[in-house]
């Protein structure tokens, strides 16, 4: 088990489209904890393969209260998705300290592969419904920010840049 490097955006490596998992063997179930070690270190709620720089269909989410219901969901697909939408105050481990509102559907069915390879649907709703579609997100090469103003996105991105250089 390892605690990963997450990317920060602006990196430009956040904005690459992840590839599907063709086999889920143990090379994946090992990323799968290598993630869950690292969402739960950070600590968040939920991390994309794409955020520790894995182009990988790969997300884990655990929204439970007593951080003990790691949910794994290896090439997610949005099957439905309801026509109201709800807007949530979100946030990112790669863009930390930074909390926006976005508006996304407020419930979705997710398809996906569990950590065996076994296919499963899921209804969302709540957190966990903003959750998956924010990591699928990520898969996709986008950023919640970029749901944001242009202005705003300039102000985050300087933002980061500033708090990048003043650890260096
Ligand atoms: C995505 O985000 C999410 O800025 C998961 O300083 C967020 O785990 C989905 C975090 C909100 C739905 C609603 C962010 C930790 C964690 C920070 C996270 C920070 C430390 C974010
Ligand atoms: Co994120």
């Amino acid at each position: 088990m390892a605690v990963l490097t997450i990317l920060r955006y602006p990196d430009p490596r956040l904005h690459r489209v992840a590839q599907p998992v063709d086999v889920v063997d143990e090379a994946v179930r090992e990323l799968v904890r290598d993630m869950a070690e690292t969402m739960y270190a950070a600590p968040g709620i939920g991390l994309a393969a794409t955020q520790v720089d894995v182009h990988r269909r790969v997300v884990v989410i655990d929204v439970s209260e007593a951080r003990d219901q790691l949910l794994v969901f290896v090439n997610p697909e949005i099957v439905a998705r309801s026509q109201d939408e709800k807007i949530y105050e979100e946030g990112c481990l790669s863009v930390p300290g930074i909390y926006d509102e976005v508006s996304r559907p407020d419930r979705v069915t997710v398809r996906a592969l569990d950590e065996r390879g076994e296919p499963f649907t899921l209804d969302c709703e709540g957190l966990l419904s903003v959750c998956i579609q924010h990591e699928i997100d990520h898969l996709d090469g986008r950023v919640f920010v970029q749901y944001l103003s242009r202005l705003k996105q300039s102000r985050i991105k300087s933002r980061l840049q500033k708090a990048e250089r003043a650890v260096a």
